[in-house]
């Protein structure tokens, strides 16, 4: 039988952080937690990261994709936040934001991240961004982490 489970220091690791500038308050605490993770949980080197920056939740799958093109990164977290508001609006945004960054991990086949926050209301939002409900950007470092070294052992063992 084999078993792999990997760890989730990867100090060699290149990652691209792609992260909304919509409801940049939230967003903000959401890249403070992902980079805090990256390198006290990863070992993760600090000239390592690059932080890029794109107007809505809407363009996080382009800059997402084009990074990756560059062949430069091991791994993407997107990051943002969508909050309901009275119409269909975000619904919309928020679908082609999670559908987008799927299609565009699979196809590539590099880990991304979903670090998008999609919640009722403000106070949501700030539950999970590094207050009660832990911090969202946090949970999608750690996430591509544990994948950059599972798909690393795949590739290996099997
Ligand atoms: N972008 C977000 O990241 N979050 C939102 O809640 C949001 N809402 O609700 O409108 C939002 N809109 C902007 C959108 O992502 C695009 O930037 C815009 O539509 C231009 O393409």
């Amino acid at each position: 039988m084999k078993i792999i489970e990997a760890a989730v220091s990867a100090p060699e690791a290149k990652i691209g952080v792609v992260i909304s500038r919509f409801n940049k308050f939230i967003n903000l605490n959401l890249l403070d937690g992902a980079i805090s993770s990256l390198k006290r949980i990863g070992q993760v080197n600090h000239d390592n990261i690059t932080v890029i920056w794109v107007p809505g939740a809407f363009e996080l799958p382009l800059a997402t994709e084009t990074l990756i093109k560059t062949n430069k990164y091991d791994a993407i977290i997107a990051l943002g936040t969508v909050i309901r508001g009275h119409t269909s609006h975000c619904e919309y945004i928020a679908n082609e934001a999670s559908a987008g960054i799927a299609r565009i991990s699979i196809n590539n086949n590099i880990p991304i991240a979903f670090g998008l926050l999609t919640t009722e209301n403000i106070e949501q939002a700030i539950e999970r961004s590094g207050t009660k409900l832990g911090n969202k950007g946090s949970e999608a470092a750690i996430t591509v982490l544990e994948m950059i070294n599972v798909l690393k052992a795949i590739k290996l063992i099997i």
